[in-house]
């Protein structure tokens, strides 16, 4: 058992520990547990014959790497995830009856993954993309899989749609392009001849769309599902996931240099805090509604492409979620998790969405081709911390050993066991909920208006986030060859916003928009994330640093950046040691080739520099990039030069030529702050 494995017991980690081996130290052996005495060399006729047939070790070897590849998720297949643990701060009995939201005592473990949805499982993580959140509550009623995205609605309103969003978002097929990115030709062409989707394309084209990391995200379940109270009283709910840390983006040009100076930005994020012990959190959020208000409002509450504004409903904060261990195989965890938004306990409800509806199919289908068979329950992250007895029995990787004769229902042989459980005794009832009408293949007419809330989301952004979304709009319709699809889209975005339409139109050498837009005016603070919680806690701070650096000066900042939980990282001409003016030595982190402005929030510079230097040359673009990408930036007396060298020294959050304390004091609310947008871009 590993150390970091006793800090956080729990049922779920007993369970994993009984499948959990650790080969250091042991001797090597077949799968046959035969130990081997040669592992470098095939059983060969002669030292220069040919290899043997009956090398089994060989042969057992070579076949099992044969087999080493599944099936990569054709939606989500790049993903991390992490365990942890889930509290109620109080208990929800008046809405639902499930039982890890009863009791604040209680701690419900859990599994979530993160994922981008287009990309392959090799794919870079800074895509322009949807991300998922999927997390896996491990109760004592069986699992419980909410799976949710970090955007509240999506592209379709019915499931059946699916296969053909998903085939217009991967890369085409002809040429296999572009990997992990919407900016294309058959994306914007789906989109414009399936308006529905405007709603979700505001925020996929929003910053919601580049995260600054899986810890800065907010999740949400997306459909309306249900909440049945002991008393079978049923409430609709839709489900919120808050980061305690605030919800925070990285600019476009940074996200695609990332992805190329680090591929594994948001996976390396979160294994790092959890390892640092800066465990991420998340507070569960539930939306409710009476089922007499059903009708209340000017949208249909079944449809997946609207939101319920937090300002007419608001999120009622019901527990956190901390993760707080990394996996220790990512393939036998991270890759073998298998969610399914039918996995439900009592107290947990659908709603009639059809696009939930389609789900509730779509995920054990697939699990079944990518896991191979449909035991993939057994697998140990899969395996509920209960007991779980039916009639199921064989197939593929069968592990189970079940005994007896019986495996059919009714019986007499084992006294009709397993047995149904009544609702009294935790017996899963579906909510009854009434139903009439023809069998149609039809839209609801509620389901018709698609630009209302699209604008709602456009009112709510600041001047800085909506001209984020015009340069994405201009940069994805700028890869878009047909010029027949780019006039759809503008045309389609003009129901949205004139102005939005109008300037894209401009960028991209399309005819403005002939239409009205939605004329909505009304807007939700809770959209944009200016409003947002800024906290400077886990956030790396660069310090470009050399030999002699002032320690009366730096040695206080780095105490007070450290007290408030940011996270300085040296960087110097070289690895090594650099020694202070009192003698004080530092290691260096990274040099100005291992490292990039993209891989910081902030960067403090204190030199000092000799300008002939190449650590000083390096220094003068990295500072730039930061600069350009509105990050904070501090100075020291002597790293001055480099503001004033790159004509950057007034511009927002540059912080320099102050006493210590308040030095301190400005650049940790700089660095608060997240980025400056009202600076001048040089
Ligand atoms: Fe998924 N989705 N999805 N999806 N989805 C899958 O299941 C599907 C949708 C989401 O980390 C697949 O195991 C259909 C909405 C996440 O393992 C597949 C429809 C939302 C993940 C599938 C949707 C999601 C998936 C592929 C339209 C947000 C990753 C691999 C009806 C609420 C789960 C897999 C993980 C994965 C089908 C729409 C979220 C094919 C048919 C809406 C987070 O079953």
């Amino acid at each position: 058992m590993s150390d970091k494995r006793r800090v956080n017991q729990s049922s779920k980690e007993e369970q994993l520990d009984k499948f959990t081996v650790d080969d250091q130290g042991k001797d090597l052996t077949t799968n046959q547990g035969l130990k081997v005495s040669e592992d470098e060399f095939s059983l060969k006729a002669g030292e220069r014959g040919p290899t043997l047939m009956e090398d089994f070790h060989f042969r057992e070897k070579m076949t099992h790497f044969d087999h080493e590849r599944i099936p990569e998720r054709i939606v989500h297949a790049r993903g991390y995830a992490a365990h942890g643990e889930f509290e109620v701060y109080e208990s929800m009995k008046e809405y639902t009856k499930a039982g890890f939201l009863q009791d604040p005592n209680k701690k419900t473990p859990v599994f979530v993954r993160f994922s981008t949805v287009a990309g392959s499982r090799g794919s870079g993580e800074l895509a322009r993309d949807a991300r998922g959140f999927s997390t896996k509550f491990y109760t004592e009623e069986g699992n419980y899989d909410l799976v949710g995205n970090n955007i509240p609605v999506f592209f379709i309103q019915d499931a059946i749609k699916f296969p053909d969003l998903v085939h217009a978002l991967k890369p085409e097929p002809h040429n296999e392009m572009p990997q992990a990115a919407s900016a294309h030709d058959t994306f914007w062409d789906f989109i414009a001849n399936n308006q529905e989707s405007a709603h979700m394309i505001m925020w996929a084209m929003s910053d919601r769309a580049i995260p600054r990391s899986f810890r800065m995200m907010e999740g949400f379940g997306v459909h309306t599902f249900r909440f049945v109270n002991e008393e079978g009283r049923a409430h609709f709910v839709k489900f919120h996931w808050k980061p305690v840390l605030g919800t925070h983006s990285v600019v476009w040009d940074e996200a695609q240099k990332l992805n190329g100076k680090d591929p594994d930005f948001h996976r390396r994020d979160l294994w790092e805090a959890i390892e640092n012990g800066d465990y991420p959190e998340y507070e569960l959020g539930v939306q409710i509604l009476a089922e007499e208000d059903e009708f209340k409002f000017d949208f249909d509450i079944l449809d997946p492409t609207k939101l319920w504004p937090e300002e007419d409903i608001p999120v009622k904060r019901i527990g956190k979620m901390t993760l707080n261990r990394n996996v220790d195989n990512v393939f036998a965890e991270t890759e073998q998790v298998a969610f399914h938004p039918g996995h439900v306990v009592p107290g947990i409800d659908f709603s009639n969405d059809p696009l939930l509806q389609g789900r509730l199919f779509s995920y054990t289908d697939t699990q079944l081709i990518r896991l191979g068979g449909p035991n993939f329950h057994e697998l140990p992250i899969n395996r509920p911390v209960c007991p779980f007895h039916n009639n199921q029995r064989d197939g593929y990787g069968r592990q189970t050993i079940n005994k007896g004769p019986v495996s059919y229902h009714q019986n007499s042989l084992a006294n009709n066991t397993p047995r149904p459980v009544s609702e009294a005794e935790g017996g899963y009832k579906h909510y009854q909920e009434k139903m009439e009408g023809h069998k149609v293949r039809a839209r609801s007419q509620s389901f018709e208006d698609h630009f209302s809330q699209a604008t709602l989301f456009w009112n709510s952004m600041s001047e800085t986030e909506k001209g984020h979304i015009i340069q994405a709009f201009s940069f994805e319709l700028g890869k878009v060859k047909s010029k027949s699809v780019q006039q759809q889209v503008v045309d389609m975005f003009g129901h949205v916003s004139n102005r939005l339409a109008t300037t894209v139109a401009e960028a991209i050498g399309a005819t403005p928009p002939q239409v009205e837009d939605s004329g909505v005016t009304k807007a939700s603070a809770a959209l944009s994330q200016l409003n947002t919680k800024m906290k400077p806690a886990t956030r790396k701070v660069a310090v470009l640093i050399d030999h002699d650096f002032d320690e009366s000066v730096v040695n206080p900042v780095l105490e007070n950046l450290k007290d408030v939980g940011a996270q300085p990282e040296f960087v110097s001409g070289k690895l090594g040691m650099v020694k202070g003016s009192n003698g004080k030595e530092i290691e260096i982190n990274h040099t100005l080739l291992t490292a990039d402005s993209v891989l910081f929030d902030a960067i403090y510079i204190v030199g000092p520099f000799n300008e002939n230097s190449t650590f000083y040359k390096q220094t003068l673009p990295f500072v730039k990039e930061a600069y350009t990408h509105f990050k904070p930036i501090g100075a020291t007396e002597e790293g001055k030069s480099i503001l004033i060298s790159n004509q950057i020294e007034q511009g927002q959050g540059v912080i320099y030529g102050l006493e210590q304390k308040e030095f301190s004091e400005k650049f940790i609310d700089a660095i608060s702050a997240h980025r400056h947008w009202d600076r001048q871009v040089v």
